[in-house]
């Protein structure tokens, strides 16, 4: 099958980085075809960020159909533009914070969620809400370590995150922890090793969750919410949406 990873900004290091995490863990027989808009943010870490990248984020989506993937994932915490994309998709698409939480209730009966921002947090809390997922979290907390400072992170930053995963775990009574950013899926396994409970990364989540809906033949539902949209004129730089 062929994965389609987006990574919404327009970071190609991190695209890559998660790229590798994917690749590490799909099926011998998975294609995985990362790729990164031309153009947007460098990194998402606002409402803002999020809005200007969804546009170029759901080109992609077009692009991956237009190739024929078996599966999208929207591979940024906040699940930008998640319903929009499977509106428009036939295949799968998934969120890598909606696959991490769904993995995580699997396995511990509360996780926490670590991730990068302080001004991120309501995002999160958010779409646990959103999901169903608030009352399997112990709780959601910062590192307040920048995106783009997580690529080739510095021992400093380092203990910061796993301080917070630790505080997660000792005082919020987190049983297993969900990483809230795709550029963290490289330390996944250190993090693991570290700390006394599962740690998970969404995109690699999300590369599971595809190539089992794929086993499974499931597809998006095209009835009701995630139906065709709606058929108009589009304008401008969006005329190519014309339907
Ligand atoms: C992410 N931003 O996963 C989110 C994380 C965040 O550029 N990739 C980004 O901080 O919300």
């Amino acid at each position: 099958m062929k994965i389609q990873p987006i990574n919404p900004n327009t970071s190609a290091d991190m695209t890559h980085a998660m790229a590798l995490s994917a690749q590490s863990i799909a099926l011998d027989s998975t294609q995985i075809i990362a790729c990164t808009p031309e153009h947007g943010p460098k990194s998402i870490e606002c409402a803002f960020d999020e809005v200007i990248a969804s546009a170029a984020l759901l080109d992609l989506i077009e692009q991956g159909k237009q190739q024929g993937v078996d599966a999208h994932i929207i591979a940024c915490f906040g699940d930008p533009a998640l319903d929009a994309a499977r509106e428009l998709a036939d295949a799968p698409v998934i969120g890598i914070a909606e696959a991490g939480f769904h993995m995580a209730s699997l396995i511990a009966h509360r996780f926490g969620v670590v991730t990068t921002l302080s001004r991120t947090l309501p995002a999160s809390e958010h779409l646990l809400q959103k999901y169903g997922h608030k009352h399997h979290c112990s709780g959601v907390r910062a590192s307040d370590i920048p995106v783009l400072a997580l690529e080739n992170i510095d021992p400093a930053a380092y203990l910061l995150l796993k301080t917070e995963c630790l505080a997660a775990i000792e005082q919020d009574g987190a049983e297993a922890i969900v990483l809230g950013c795709a550029g963290m899926s490289n330390l996944v396994k250190r993090l693991s090793l570290e700390l006394p409970v599962p740690i998970i990364d969404g995109v690699v989540a999300a590369v599971k969750l595809a190539e089992s809906l794929h086993q499974l033949g499931l597809q998006t539902s095209k009835k009701g919410q995630y139906g065709q949209r709606v058929s108009k004129a589009f304008t401008g730089r969006y005329a190519h949406w014309s339907l």
